[in-house]
């Protein structure tokens, strides 16, 4: 298996998922701000063009986060990150999705149609004018999840998930690209110093970020 992965909040996931399974696989850099994710030989293998993707030895080729977890979930199901049993996966599905669809996505458009503009004006549709739009979507999806998880230690009751991961790697970023923690939201502050004390936290921070003032 290898790892085709760069600086970036997507391939931090999947670095958090590895550290905390106690997994290692081998890892090829790719690199994302000269566009190599963007053209062949990489987008033959993910038309995707995103970064991270999974090549299996045979030489199939998964992309997307979630559907490298899924994979790497059951093929080595324990720490179980998704759930050990049909319902603790599906809660933590839903969590996921609802991370993903009410903040971290709006997250991530709203830097690449504003702060990111130059890096990606050439690499997909970009809407400045949806930018303010979608940050406020993003703090009203965090203001929605900071009431739920009132008295929570993780987004998933009783469990540390793909979805903590998800959300923690994409608000790390978004607070080094201006859209920081809203003030009123002390549940997720709480489960962000929660999260980031983990040592896995710390080990999937990618070199570059320092350098570049963005965690990936
Ligand atoms: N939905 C994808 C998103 C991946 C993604 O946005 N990756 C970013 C890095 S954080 C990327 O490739 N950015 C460069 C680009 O889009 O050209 C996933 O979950 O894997």
């Amino acid at each position: 298996m290898l790892l085709l992965e760069s600086f970036g909040p997507n391939p931090r996931k999947v670095r958090m998922y590895l550290a905390e399974k106690g997994l290692k696989i081998p890892n090829k850099e790719l690199d994302i701000l000269g566009g190599e994710n963007r053209k062949a030989p990489y987008t033959d293998k993910n038309p995707g063009g995103q970064i991270p993707a999974l090549e299996l030895d045979d030489g199939k080729v998964i992309a997307e986060t979630v559907a490298i977890f899924e994979y790497l979930d059951e093929k080595n199901p324990s720490p179980a990150l998704i759930g050990s049993n049909a319902e603790e996966r599906a809660d933590t599905r839903q969590w996921q999705r609802r991370v993903e669809q009410r903040i971290t996505e709006n997250m991530y458009n709203g830097f690449r149609f504003a702060e990111g503009i130059e890096l990606f004006k050439n690499r997909m549709r970009c809407l400045p004018e949806a930018s303010p739009g979608l940050k406020a979507t993003a703090i009203d999806g965090l203001q929605w999840l900071d009431k739920l998880i009132a008295g929570r230690e993780y987004i998933v009751p009783n469990r540390f998930t793909i979805a903590d991961i998800i959300l923690y790697c994409a608000m790390d970023f978004a607070a080094s690209v201006g859209q920081g923690i809203p003030a009123d939201c002390k549940n997720l502050k709480a489960w962000f110093d929660r999260v980031g004390a983990r040592p896995s936290a710390k080990a999937s921070l990618h070199a570059a970020s320092a350098q570049l003032k963005m965690q990936g």
